[in-house]
């Protein structure tokens, strides 16, 4: 027997090789190509670790609400604000900072089928969030005079299609040799009994191996060797879903440098017990972020004397990482990697016979807010939800293209409001007519305050106003 079949085959997953003389040679050849890629040791740790082990989740116990640095009332105005905005600033005109999106995500809620950041998502020219965040950095390179690299993470089942929608649309006029594009990695998945699964006789089912698995392939595609040559120190890190997100911000770089994190992130206070978002919590001496669906009922209602939540500091996934600490975290040192999370899901895979079927299956995924115990002084900012946070995430209803378009809305008329036009709303304060401003126009209220007031002749804002 081929050795590979034979190894596989003593580690109790011979079934890979079920179907392998049914195949052609090419199928054996590919069966042959991906399984020498996976790592039984690590599969068996996990199957071991997560699957057979009954112990109780650690992260369940001993949890206190994290600190965090709150949104003064006087933002604008605060001196320690402006002074973390002028050092922000300053790290950025210093070329020290690059963008990175988590991409790799499958969408399976939203129900679309390309890649998410090809969503169209802006409430009147529909621009997908790729682009909003491409103008986005393009409009920081521009205030702060910088160029500003941008890394993207897909994965193996959106990677072409990602690259050829870059392509397609010019790079969206950011420089080609300055966005870097790379697959996350992958593992199997697995049955209940922690048999490694396949989609096809010659295909092992793998799927993507979650978020944090950027640290790993930030490293293994030599986009930290390259950050390192350009001189980047800091990497902005944001989800593809959110088209309200500052893909770059000085102020919180500011206070990221003046803090000396190596690790920061940035929180919003939840509306209800149970929201969606993982929280900020502290364990002991170490800063963590608890899934929602990890957390107790009780630790999720818990409230303070006046009535607000306890554990209220929801994470709306933007993260400030210092590249050594992506370097230490994502390199292959055994010693200090993520640990993994374990997800049931329905899987396409082939049941025992060989026929296509929907099996309750196992998928093993790493969390990027699972480097915080690993990270020096990781320090939590506030910042407003209004501003900073509204997700496409499902088809309908809440974080959905129609309520994050709405918020979109509501921002752009907020700005407006500040320059004393009004737009007339609906009793939930929602615009009733379609506008929109570009990055390119103005990425802030402060920076639209200016931008309108420099032009010559300010247009009457109506429905389907573009200002860009
Ligand atoms: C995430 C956070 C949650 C909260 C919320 C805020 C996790 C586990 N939960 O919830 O705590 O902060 O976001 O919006 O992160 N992705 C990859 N590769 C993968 C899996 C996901 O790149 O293998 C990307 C995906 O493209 C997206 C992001 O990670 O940009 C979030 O993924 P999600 O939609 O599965 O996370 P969600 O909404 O459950």
């Amino acid at each position: 027997m081929n050795p590979l079949r034979q190894h596989f085959e003593d580690r109790g997953q011979g079934q890979v090789f079920r179907f392998f003389d049914q195949i052609s040679s090419d199928q054996q050849e590919q069966l042959i190509r991906q399984a020498n890629a996976i790592d039984l040791d690590e599969i068996d740790t996990l199957v071991e670790n997560l699957l057979k082990s009954s112990a109780t989740q650690e992260a369940a116990l001993d949890l206190q609400p994290a600190n965090y640095l709150p949104v003064p009332c006087n933002r604008d105005s605060s001196e320690s604000w402006q002074k973390a905005h002028a050092i922000g600033s300053q790290a950025l005109n210093d070329g020290k900072v690059a963008a990175f999106t988590v991409a790799g995500g499958q969408g399976t809620r939203l129900g679309f089928a390309g890649p998410k950041g090809t969503f169209p998502i802006s409430p009147v020219s529909g621009k997908t969030l790729f682009q909003i965040f491409a103008e986005k950095i393009a409009a920081s390179e521009k205030q702060h005079q910088c160029t500003i690299p941008w890394f993207i993470m897909t994965s193996e089942g959106n990677h072409q299609d990602t690259l050829t929608f870059f392509e397609e649309n010019h790079w969206f006029s950011l420089s080609a040799e300055n966005i870097h594009l790379f697959p996350q990695g992958t593992l199997p998945a697995v049955d209940q009994n922690g048999k490694i699964l396949l989609e096809d006789k010659h295909r092992i089912a793998l799927s993507p191996d979650g978020h944090g698995g950027s640290l790993r392939a930030l490293v293994r595609s030599g986009a930290t060797q390259r950050m390192a040559d350009q001189g980047i120190e800091i990497l902005s890190c944001f989800q593809v879903d959110n088209p309200l997100v500052q893909c770059i911000d000085p102020t919180f770089i500011g206070f990221h440098l003046e803090k000396k994190s190596t690790l920061s992130s940035k929180t919003i206070m939840k509306t209800n017990a149970g929201e969606k978002v993982g929280v900020f919590c502290q364990q002991g001496e170490q800063t963590c972020v608890v899934e929602y669906s990890d957390m107790s009922q009780e630790l999720q209602q818990q409230t303070e004397s006046d009535g607000s939540l306890s554990f209220r500091a929801g994470s709306i996934a933007v993260h400030l990482f210092d590249r050594q600490l992506i370097e230490q975290l994502g390199g292959d040192h055994d010693s200090v990697t993520l640990p993994f999370h374990l997800a049931r899901k329905k899987i396409s895979a082939l049941d025992k016979s060989g026929q296509p079927s929907s099996i309750d299956g196992i998928k093993f995924e790493m969390f990027i807010f699972d480097a915080l115990p690993f990270a020096q002084s990781p320090m939590i900012l506030e910042t407003l939800r209004e501003e900073e946070f509204s997700p496409v995430k499902n088809a309908q209803g809440n974080d959905s293209p129609e309520s994050s378009k709405q918020d979109q809305l509501k921002q752009f008329a907020r700005w407006l409001a500040a320059v004393g036009i009004q737009l007339p709303t609906d009793d939930k304060a929602v615009p009733t007519i379609n506008i929109e401003i570009s990055p390119s126009f103005a990425d802030c209220e402060e920076g639209f305050i200016k931008a309108w007031n420099n032009l010559p002749t300010p247009p009457k804002v109506k429905d389907g106003t573009i200002l860009s």
